[in-house]
């Protein structure tokens, strides 16, 4: 299971409704994945370390009041800031596996009433992830899990809203993977996944963009 850093590396995006393990399970992933040999990286969006991230999370903490297009675009900005070294790293052979991509940033901003096209404008362009993994459970049973509440979106018809909307977002690239099994069922189903479609990846399947 050696990597070979001619090859193209995958771009693997979990999706998901809040507490549906996505966090756990891309790193979980990530280093199961980086010790069998293969180039990985664990990434997530929005990543709040950059200034915009920064914004994103001040206004996620509902520390800041935001109008809703502005915060829309500031995510996507987010995405574009982190582009070209998303390519670049998998034009040298690395596979990234993401946390959250620009499906949360769509069902987000529509589940709040926005138009769904314009929600999807920014997004064009930006590398298609070659697997979206989305973890699959009802909303009630992810608000019995630790921590739901904390956060702005948070709240159970939202996050219904929510559902539909990755629903009319799925396509071929989805894998509707069930996240009310135990931690370790997810990740032996989401790892046989993710090696099925790197091997595609360092096969020669091209990358394609937003949206497909
Ligand atoms: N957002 C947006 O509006 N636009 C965008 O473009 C993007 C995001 C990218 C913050 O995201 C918010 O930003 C989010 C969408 C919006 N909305 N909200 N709120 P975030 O990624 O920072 O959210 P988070 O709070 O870090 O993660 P999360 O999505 O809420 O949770 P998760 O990552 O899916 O779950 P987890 O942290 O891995 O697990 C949650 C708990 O469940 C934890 O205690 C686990 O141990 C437990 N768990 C996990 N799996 C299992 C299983 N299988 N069984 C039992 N228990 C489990
Ligand atoms: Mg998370």
């Amino acid at each position: 299971n050696v990597s070979c850093d001619s090859k193209r590396g995958a771009l693997i995006v979990l999706e998901g409704l809040d507490r549906s393990g996505k966090s756990s399970q891309c790193l979980k992933l990530a280093s199961s994945l980086a010790s069998q040999g293969f180039s990985v990286e664990a990434w997530r969006f929005p990543d709040r370390t950059t200034a915009m991230g920064k914004m994103i999370s001040a206004y996620l903490s509902s520390k800041e009041d935001m109008d809703d297009r502005t915060i829309h675009l500031l995510f996507s900005a987010n995405r574009w800031e982190k582009r070209s070294l998303m390519e670049a790293k998998m034009k040298a052979g690395t596979s990234l596996i993401v946390d959250r991509y620009s499906y949360s940033g769509v069902a987000f901003s529509a589940a709040k009433g926005l138009d769904l096209s314009w929600c999807k404008a920014p997004e064009v362009g930006l590398p298609a992830p070659d697997l979206v993994l989305y973890l699959d459970i009802a909303p009630e049973k992810a608000a019995e899990r630790g921590g739901y509440g904390g956060e702005r979106y948070e709240q159970l018809d939202f996050q219904r809203k929510v559902a539909e909307l990755y629903t009319a977002l799925s396509d071929s690239a989805w894998q509707i993977v069930d996240a009310s099994l135990s931690i370790d069922s997810v990740h032996k189903i989401l790892k046989e996944l993710s090696i099925q479609c790197i091997s595609d990846c360092h096969r020669g399947k091209e990358l394609s963009f937003l949206w497909p």
